[in-house]
């Protein structure tokens, strides 16, 4: 073996001794503390024990073993295949049949007609696929002593320390933004100890290199998957750089003897540019980010980083309450959460959240470009064949990743997720136009990095056209919370080709004559009477989203003043659309027809979109639906998958009960492989989300749920406290943002009433407030349930009236008694109140 041996002194030159970081902890000083999962136990060769670091392109997962290290690496723009498309233009000349035969009730032949000429017959979506590891061996250190290992989430920084021989030896891994690397710092607390040999290797095609001045590389190519030719090219560097001892290179690895410390630089870069460019040099850039940050000594790095994931981090603050158990490691205390009291642990679980969207979607600038959003396992990803292609599933996954955005004051974060939405604005046109004859743009179940935007997977998960409607939601929520109208003359064009394709695309439905999506569905839940076939015209989700987009893309016009002829259009279908329905057993209907069991469990509970996220169902506003609503909720029970228990935290907050809200979080934070657990989803050790497998959803659904239950702003108010369990009887929150530019400066409470605010007004205008308590200060005029908010922001939607089944049993619902205020703001004042 061909033996380079390097002289350090460059390095030591280079690389100044570690220096701290105000605020960080030092090497040797790691300890547990508020916002931190911490471990006495490496991961071993469990991947849901390892922890997750990520700069939003970049991740890893960090195992914490002693003697064996490993970092499963990711680069959010790996996915198998590349460019394609997968529409089935067949689908344009049998959609008259297929309509026809469901509106005669033939659901099962639309079913099998529609598998025939709808279902692709070319692609059905790529996989996100790993990068490789990068393992750290360290001879000896299989046997050691003092063990302990953090996520530090304050700082975005994972370390590692343990004893072996009387030497401790200390681990900090992170991801940075400013400097597009992946940095580790190695110590020993005495000199010469540092000893350890690293590699590459990785599942997929590829050629390891061994360079000259200690850097090892890997040049792969992505996998094929339906007969497209893997073309995502990628670069993996690593640079070691010891500080003393000496350095020595083998063929694919290279082993540091006796330093006294060492610092690894990871740079990843691939060649693609944008769902149909591939032409970048992964090379040259790999080279580019990797010569930049290695000029520079890892406490500058990590200083950095710091500092950029603090200016969004750093914007909330949550206080539930202290916790004995926080003396406990993270997996314990996830054990023993449903039979103690561990407020804290749901304060770690919200923040860890917002650490896991800061990680894995940013917005781009300073020379990069938007990043790509949080794909099902946000960034994390170390198969070659993930579940569900750890794609972007958008039927729910996808939507409810970005469900913290807003409201937990997280908004550049939404970008990649606002970008990914403009491309599919692109390639749903061809869609549109081929398979159903319509203008503006369609995207069905799932898209992926190519953005493809026909139907995937068999009929039944498939038939879906509203993926694309339901995303462009999230670009008029965007403005709902910044009031930003240049953003909003951005994304329009998007907005009006969604609403667009709908005005083609509803056909009036023979008994009512309301304008209905058919072909649809009610996302893969199929009713009772025909369990095998979802298909179907008018289902309550589809009429949801179809109201959705119609009012977003008028209000958007009319705040633009662009577009009257179209609105006209608008609101002359919008008025046509199927009212909700109540059905027999008092449920909010999910289908057109009466179909619904109440001994269906199914984890999409689809029609209650109108509860949350969308803003539809109110308990001021819509007693009867709102009634309906919890009934259809109570029928589906609690035990589900993670996102489904997530999406249920939410809707728990919406019906204004935080117990309830606060047991499905407890279900939540259960262990997923707890003894005698009843199936459905809980929490890995490292508080990842189980469906199970893990995905990322169930973290975000989570985390905005908890916002949910302290801060509610999509009913006419700004509602505080909406849905407080018992057993948060006193708190404080900071940070929050509402709907029409105002933030939550502080909203303190004790013994669940409201005992200080303080209010920023971004745009001013009215401000209304919801309170369980009566507050005092600047000019609170009391206001009367009902009456106008001339804040625009705060415009009530005009439901049309619901259809109430004579059988149906409506339990008169009880809502807890409010205070509400109006105040006049100024835009960038802030205005304090108290009890
Ligand atoms: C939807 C859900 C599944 C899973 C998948 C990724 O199809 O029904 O439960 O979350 O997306």
């Amino acid at each position: 073996m061909k033996r380079l041996f390097l002289s350090l002194t460059l390095f030591v030159f280079i690389h100044p001794t570690f220096a701290q970081t105000p605020g960080v902890a030092t090497p040797g000083v790691a300890t547990p503390g508020t916002l931190k999962l911490w471990y006495k136990r490496p991961a071993g060769n469990i991947w849901t024990d390892a922890l997750p670091v990520g700069n939003g392109r970049l991740g890893a997962m960090v195992y914490g073993n002693p003697g064996k290290e490993v970092l499963k690496l990711n680069e959010s723009t790996v996915w198998a295949g590349g460019p394609n498309r997968n529409d089935n233009p067949n689908a344009l000349a049998a959609l008259p049949e297929i309509r026809k035969l469901i509106f005669e009730g033939k659901h099962d032949e639309a079913a099998k007609l529609a598998a025939e000429k709808i279902e692709s017959k070319t692609t059905n979506g790529m996989m996100y696929q790993p990068v490789g590891n990068l393992n750290i061996d360290f001879p000896g250190h299989d046997k050691f002593t003092n063990y302990y290992r953090e996520l530090d989430i304050e700082n975005a920084v994972t370390t590692t320390s343990y004893t072996v021989d009387g030497v401790k030896y200390t681990r900090q891994i992170i991801a940075s933004v400013p400097d597009q690397v992946i940095a580790i710092r190695l110590t020993a607390d005495r000199p010469g100890k540092l000893t350890f040999t690293s590699f590459l290797n990785s599942p997929q095609r590829g050629e390891r290199r061994m360079e000259k001045g200690g850097r090892m590389t890997f040049a792969g190519i992505s996998g094929d998957k339906e007969g497209i030719k893997g073309q995502v090219a990628f670069r993996a560097h690593v640079l070691v750089a010891p500080e003393g001892g000496q350095m020595s290179a083998g063929d694919t690895s290279l082993t540091v003897s006796k330093a006294n410390a060492a610092t690894i630089y990871i740079s990843i870069a691939t060649n693609f540019v944008d769902y149909k460019t591939l032409t970048a040099n992964p090379q040259a850039k790999a080279d580019q980010y990797l010569s930049k940050a290695a000029a520079k000594p890892f406490h500058t790095i990590l200083k950095s980083h710091i500092a950029a994931y603090q200016h969004y981090f750093n914007r909330v603050k949550l206080d539930l309450g202290t916790s004995e158990a926080a003396k406990w490691p993270t997996d314990e205390r996830i054990e023993k959460f449903a039979a103690g009291y561990d407020p804290q642990l749901v304060a770690l679980y919200f923040q860890f959240g917002r650490y896991l969207l800061i990680s894995s979607s940013q917005p781009g600038g300073n020379g990069m470009p938007v990043g790509q959003p949080a794909n099902l396992q946000g960034i994390w990803n170390q198969a070659m064949n993930p579940p569900w292609g750890s794609k972007y599933t958008i039927n729910i996954n996808t939507e409810m990743n970005y469900w913290p955005a807003e409201v937990t004051n997280l908004t550049e974060l939404h970008e990649p997720l606002v970008k990914m939405v403009k491309d599919l604005s692109v390639t749903g046109q061809e869609t549109a136009r081929v398979m159903y004859g319509a203008k503006g743009w369609v995207a069905h179940h799932n898209t992926d990095l190519w953005r493809i935007t026909g139907p995937v997977d068999p009929i039944f998960y498939a038939m879906w056209p509203m993926g694309g409607a339901w995303l462009s939601t999230h670009l008029w929520e965007k403005y709902c919370y910044s009031g930003d109208k240049e953003y909003l003359k951005s994304v329009y064009p998007a907005l009006k080709g969604s609403a667009q394709f709908f005005v083609d695309f509803l056909v009036p439905e023979p008994t009512h004559k309301w304008l209905v999506v058919v072909p649809g569905m009610s996302p893969e839940n199929a009713p009772a009477i025909r369990p095998k076939t979802t298909i179907g015209a008018g289902n309550t989700m589809d009429n949801q989203i179809v109201y959705d987009i119609f009012t977003a893309t008028i209000r958007a016009a009319e705040a633009l003043g662009t577009d009257p002829d179209f609105v006209k259009i608008l609101k002359a279908k919008r008025a046509q659309l199927p009212p909700m329905q109540v059905g027999k057993f008092g449920q909010l209907q999910e289908w057109l027809e009466d179909l619904d069991s109440p001994e269906d469990k199914h984890r999409h509970i689809s029609h209650l979109y109108g509860l949350y996220p969308s803003h539809q169902l109110s308990a001021y506003r819509t007693p009867e639906l709102f009634t309906a609503a919890r009934t259809s909720l109570e029928h589906r029970g609690d035990v589900s998958t993670g996102w489904s228990m997530g999406w249920k935290v939410n809707w728990w907050a919406r019906l204004l009960d935080g117990n309830r809200a606060y047991k499905l979080i407890t279900d939540q934070l259960s262990p997923v492989n707890a003894p005698g657990k009843k199936g459905g989803g809980g929490t890995y050790t490292n508080l990842f989300d189980a469906h199970p497998p893990f995905q990322i959803d169930g973290n975000f659904g989570c985390t905005a749920g908890i916002a949910e239950m302290l801060m509610q702003s999509h009913d006419g108010a700004i509602h505080l406290l909406p849905a407080i369990p018992d057993s948060w009887k006193n708190g404080s929150i900071s940070g929050l943002r509402a709907r029409g530019g105002f933030e939550i400066v502080t909203l303190e409470w004790k013994e669940g009433k409201v005992s200080k605010l303080v209010v920023k007004s971004n745009l001013g205008g009215n401000c209304r407030l919801r309170l369980p308590n009566e507050l005092k200060g600047h000019s609170l005029a009391l206001a009367v349930d009902g009456s106008p908010n001339n804040n625009p922001f705060y415009q009530l939607l005009d439901i049309p009236k619901p259809i109430v089944s004579p059988a149906a049993k409506m339990p008169p619902s009880k809502l807890p008694e409010t205070a509400l205020y109006d105040f006049k703001t100024e835009k960038g004042k802030t205005y304090t109140f108290t009890r």
